[in-house]
């Protein structure tokens, strides 16, 4: 079996570093080129500094290391890319195009591209919302997905990249924390309860969105790219589901293990970007072509992530 060299962009994102993990336990962790914009001493593995939008900074690196997958983690998410449109544009689109052509440049076997709910927006059925809908996303960064997935499939029908994508809902975890997206409030909830504060949630209490807790979303990550190409017949982005519920449902499921935990509403410009959004989410191709099944409910996720973040602020003290 020929030995993989990964590298990864965004290493030290919510995903990224969670991400990054996984594949060290999976291909060892001298063979995982962890990058990120800036530095991150408390990164335990190879680690290097890598402004993505920078194609020969991308190229050296493939070079020295050998590097023979990328999973293209970095991007500005949706709230974040609101504040300034051109410049998200600009950056998810270069780093994607660099990715591409590196990797075609340089045979790279397999790269992931991640895609997000955010490439839905008006003119769809925001329950179960099909792998086909019309895209028409309401987000400069859902514009640079729904763009992304394009590309990825015409670098695959193209030049027969192996390139593979999964739209990603909004992602929980207790491992690391979101930044700048509109999903962000589902993780901070937890570590507000957690410190017996009282939490502002920015979407009103009935927002209901697609989820997905990280064991759940690494797990597909790593399903999509082990599947045999050929069972990979979507080259766009495959729709995947988790769980779906609405901040006052996960405030029930909160109050359960914290009965007095109090949390007050006060929209902001992100519920506009969340009304826009599918409320649950038709996963019936990735099921059928690489077997995806969620293992998480809201329960389950709530447990979980109540148990483990508790351990970490204990180990903080
Ligand atoms: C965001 O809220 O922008 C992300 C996403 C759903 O892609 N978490």
């Amino acid at each position: 079996m020929q030995q993989e060299t990964i590298l990864i962009t965004g290493a030290s994102g919510q995903l990224g570093s969670v991400l990054s993990k996984r594949l060290q336990d999976k291909f060892g962790v001298n063979n995982v080129i962890a990058t990120d914009l800036r530095d991150n001493p408390s990164f335990v593995g190879q680690f290097e500094i890598l402004d993505a939008t920078d194609f020969e900074a991308l190229t050296t690196i493939v070079i020295k290391y050998n590097v023979t997958q990328i999973y293209h983690m970095a991007a500005i998410l949706s709230a974040n890319g609101e504040k300034n449109p051109l410049l998200t544009w600009d950056i998810n689109m270069k780093t994607l195009f660099n990715v591409l052509e590196v990797s075609r440049i340089h045979t790279i076997s397999k790269v992931f591209f991640p895609s997000s709910i955010a490439v839905f927006g008006a003119n769809v059925n925001r329950d179960n919302t099909p792998q086909d809908s019309n895209l028409t996303p309401s987000t400069v960064y859902g514009m640079t997905k729904a763009a992304g997935e394009n590309w990825a499939n015409y670098y695959y029908e193209k030049y027969g990249l192996d390139i593979r994508s999964i739209r990603y809902p909004g992602v929980i975890g207790y491992q690391s924390l979101p930044g700048g997206g509109t999903t962000d409030y589902a993780v901070d909830i937890f570590h507000k309860a957690i410190k017996n504060e009282p939490f502002e949630c920015f979407l009103s209490e009935k927002t209901t969105l697609p989820m997905i807790y990280m064991d759940d979303a690494i797990r597909a990550t790593i399903e999509v790219m082990d599947a045999p190409s050929v069972n990979i017949k979507t080259r766009t982005s495959y729709n995947v589901a988790g769980v779906s519920f609405n901040p006052e449902e996960i405030t029930n499921a909160i109050r359960t293990i914290y009965p007095d935990f109090k949390v007050t509403y006060k929209p902001d410009f992100r519920q506009g970007i969340a009304d826009s959004w599918p409320k649950s989410i038709d996963d019936t191709n990735a099921k059928n072509d690489w077997n995806w099944k969620p293992n998480y409910n809201l329960e389950a996720m709530t447990e979980d992530m109540i148990e483990n973040l508790k351990a970490t602020y204990l180990e903080k003290i």
